[in-house]
C-alpha cells in the first residue's frame, strides 16, 4: 500500500492515492454504498489477472493461457453460490448497473415494460429513469412507497401492475431502509406473468449474512453489486435459476460486455471467501443493530426519518420537518467539511431536486467495517446533528471534524 512504483512512475498519481488513502483513514464514510475492502482483496485487485484477456467463461474462453483465470472465476462462482444459495452465477458484470442491463438484455426486447420503484422514493437510475438506457429503450411505469409510512405501497404496486401490464417489476433498492416483502413483489409479478428482477445491491452482504431475507429462489433474477455491504472486489453479480442461465451469460458476454475484469473478479473470489467465515453474519448484524442506534440517535434530536427507522444499513433523513430550508446538499457540504463523507439524498414526495436534495441518507457498513461499536455510533450520530442543526457555524464544523479525525484514530483502517 506504499505504492512505491506508482511514486517512481508518476508523482502526481502518487500523491492523490496518498490523499485517498489519507481523506479515507481520517473521515467517516456514510455514503451508503461505499465500505472497506480488506487489504486481500485490493491486492487481489492490484494482481497481475489485470493483464489478462478472458472473454467466455471458464472452460470455454476465446483466448488461449486462461486458466488461472478460470481457476480465479470457478472460485469466485462456487462461493457465491455457497453464500447465495443461487442455482447460476455470473460474477463477470462490471457493476451492479451492467448486471441489471445484463438482465433486461436476457428478458426484454426494445419497448418492452418495466415496472420500478420511482427514484425519489429510493429506487435506482438503472430501474427506468429517463437520464438512463432503460428509461429510453422501455416503457417505465413506477410504483411508490406510502406516503404516511414511507413503506413500500405493496398494494399499490399490485395495482399499478395489473392496469400497466408491465413485462418485468424490478424490485431491491438504493435508499430504502426497510426489509422488503420479495413474495409480496413477486405475487404482483407472477399476476401478470411479468419476470421479477430484485437489485440486492445495496444489501447483497445482509441478505448472504441472513440478516435480510433472501430474494434467491423468489425472484427470477437476482443482481448485486460486489464491493458495498458484501465487501469484496468491485462490481457486479446476476444469479438466477438454472433455467435462464443461458440467457443470462449470453447477454453479460458477448450481449453487453467484452473482456471480463479477471483481476476484479479475483477481488471478488477472496471478498467472497472473507464473507463465508463465520465473523461475517456478526460484522453484517452488527452494521444493522449500528444503523437503529444512529436512526435513534437523529430521531432523537428530532430529525424526521423516512419510514421512522432502518431496518437495514441505511437511514434517510428528511430535513423538511426540523430544517426547511437547508437542502440536503447543502448539509453534505457542511458534514464534509467536518469529515463526515455521506450524501445528500432525494426523499419521497420531494419538492426540490437531485442535485439540491431534501435529504441525507448514511450507511453504517464502513464504520462497522472499522469497529465502530454502538456507543461509537451514537456519538457519530450527535456529530451528524450538531453539525446539520449548525451548518453555518465555522466553529461548530471545526470542532466536529477534530473529533471525528480522534474517533477515526482510534479505529485504524490500515496498518
Ligand atoms: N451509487 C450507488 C448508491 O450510492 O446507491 C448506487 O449505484
Amino acid at each position: 500500500m506504499d505504492n512505491k512504483h506508482v511514486r517512481e512512475v508518476d508523482p502526481a498519481v502518487a500523491d492523490a492515492l496518498a490523499g485517498e488513502r489519507d481523506r479515507q483513514e481520517q473521515t467517516l464514510a456514510m455514503i451508503a454504498s461505499e465500505n472497506h475492502v480488506s487489504e486481500a482483496v485490493m491486492e487481489a485487485q492490484g494482481s497481475v489477472l489485470t493483464n489478462k484477456y478472458a472473454e467466455g467463461y471458464p472452460g470455454a474462453r476465446y483466448y488461449a493461457g486462461c486458466e488461472y483465470a478460470d481457476e480465479v472465476e470457478e472460485l469466485a462462482i462456487e462461493r457465491a453460490k455457497e453464500l447465495w444459495g443461487a442455482e447460476h452465477v455470473n460474477v463477470q458484470p462490471h457493476s451492479g448497473t451492467q448486471a441489471n442491463q445484463a438482465v433486461y438484455y436476457a428478458t426484454l426486447d426494445p419497448g418492452d415494460k418495466i415496472l420500478s420503484l420511482e427514484l425519489s422514493h429510493g429506487g435506482h437510475l438503472s430501474h427506468g429513469h429517463p437520464a438512463n438506457f432503460t428509461g429510453q429503450m422501455y416503457e417505465v411505469e413506477q410504483y411508490e412507497v406510502d406516503p404516511e409510512t414511507g413503506y413500500i405501497d405493496y398494494e399499490g404496486l399490485r395495482e399499478t401492475a395489473e392496469e400497466f401490464e408491465p413485462d418485468i417489476v424490478v424490485s431491491g433498492y438504493s435508499a430504502y431502509p426497510r426489509t422488503v416483502d420479495w413474495e409480496a413483489i413477486q405475487a404482483a409479478a407472477d399476476a401478470v406473468d411479468a419476470y421479477h428482477l430484485a437489485d440486492i445491491a445495496h444489501i447483497t452482504g445482509l441478505v448472504a449474512a441472513g440478516v435480510h431475507p433472501s430474494p434467491v429462489g423468489v425472484a427470477d433474477f437476482v443482481t448485486g453489486s460486489t464491493h458495498k455491504t458484501i465487501r469484496a472486489g468491485r462490481g457486479g453479480i446476476v444469479m438466477c435459476d438454472e433455467q435462464f442461465a443461458d440467457d443470462v451469460d449470453k447477454a453479460v458476454f458477448p450481449g453487453g460486455q467484452g473482456g471480463p475484469l479477471m483481476h476484479n473478479i479475483a477481488g471478488k473470489a477472496v471478498g467472497f471467501k472473507e464473507a463465508l467465515e463465520p465473523e461475517f453474519e456478526d460484522y453484517a448484524r452488527r452494521v444493522v443493530d449500528n444503523a437503529e442506534v444512529l436512526a435513534e440517535t437523529l430521531r432523537g434530536h428530532g430529525l424526521s426519518l423516512v419510514s421512522g427507522g432502518t431496518d437495514n444499513h441505511l437511514v434517510l433523513a428528511d430535513l423538511r420537518d426540523s430544517h426547511p430550508d437547508l437542502p440536503g446538499s447543502d448539509a453534505e457540504d457542511a458534514l464534509a467539511a467536518a469529515n463526515v463523507v455521506l450524501n445528500g439524498n432525494t426523499v419521497p414526495g420531494e419538492t426540490r431536486s437531485p442535485f439540491n436534495p431534501s435529504g441525507i441518507r448514511a450507511g453504517t457498513a464502513g464504520l462497522t467495517t472499522r469497529g465502530f461499536d454502538e456507543t461509537a455510533i451514537e456519538e457519530v450520530g450527535d456529530l451528524i446533528y450538531r453539525v446539520v442543526d449548525n451548518v453555518d457555524s465555522d466553529d461548530v464544523i471545526y470542532e466536529v471534524g477534530e473529533r471525528v479525525v480522534e474517533l477515526c484514530e482510534e479505529h485504524p483502517l490500515y496498518e
